[in-house]
């Protein structure tokens, strides 16, 4: 849900990275927040437990400036996985203008992305979205680690539900950027249809990836 102030020139815009604990959301943000130049972005915010579980979020925001003025901020969030933290993911999920699920590759953890993707889709529409309208992509990540489901299972699995679907080493930073730039173009996609970010603003999808992800070489 877009946040938009004409007379203040200003947006924010809210990215969530949601799935099931331990899947690698947080190691996706410190992944982009070491591989993407520190110029466009700000400082991120990580809140773990003391054995690295996110308790509450994490945050990383950018920072954008269209050719109009317009300042958008785009901030991206993580959710804990833990499934006891049902109404902290609720909360963060609240007003999010696009979605990545992180899915872990391992075969042992196949019940859990399935149950992660339910709670993702209930709750989303708890909080007034709906999956099938909302921008998402969703990530399939440890492709480094062995006994992981294939991608040809995993294509067999998503492919027909038209996601765009990416497949990563996050802890090796092989694949989060490209992740990102995906999610990042369907928001530009979403935000330009109603509020004429190059018609209006001057602000083509091309330049809002490059002021974002700023050419750094991607990843992987
Ligand atoms: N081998 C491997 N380990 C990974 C990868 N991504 C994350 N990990 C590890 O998996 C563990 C959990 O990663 P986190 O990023 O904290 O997971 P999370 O999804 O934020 O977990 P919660 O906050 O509990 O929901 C950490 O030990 C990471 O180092 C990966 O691509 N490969
Ligand atoms: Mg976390």
């Amino acid at each position: 849900m877009i946040e938009y102030s004409e007379a203040e020139q200003r947006m924010v815009l809210k990215l969530v990275y949601y799935g099931p604990a331990m899947s690698g959301k947080t190691t996706n943000l410190l992944t982009l927040h070491e591989l993407l130049p520190r110029q466009g972005r700000g400082d991120l915010m990580v809140l773990d437990t003391a054995d690295d579980r996110t308790i509450f979020f994490d945050l990383l925001p950018f920072f954008l400036v269209a050719p109009s003025g317009l300042k958008i901020k785009l901030k991206v969030f993580t959710v804990p996985g833990q499934v006891k933290h049902d109404a902290t993911r609720k909360a963060v999920l609240q007003r999010a203008d696009g979605v990545v699920f992180v899915a872990d590759s391992q075969l042992c953890e196949q019940a859990n992305n399935g149950a992660s993707f339910d709670n993702l889709e209930q709750n989303l529409s708890l909080v007034g979205q709906d999956i099938g309208s909302i921008p998402l992509v969703i990530q399939f990540n440890k492709r480094d680690l062995p006994d992981v489901i294939s991608e040809a299972e995993v294509k067999r699995i998503w492919e027909p539900t038209g996601i765009p679907l990416h497949f990563s080493a996050a802890l090796k930073g092989a694949g989060v950027v490209e992740t990102f730039s995906t999610v990042s173009a369907m928001v530009y996609d979403h935000v330009d249809a109603r509020f004429s970010l190059a018609a209006f603003h001057g602000l083509t999808r091309d330049d809002f990836l490059a002021q974002i992800v700023r050419s750094s070489g991607a990843d992987g």
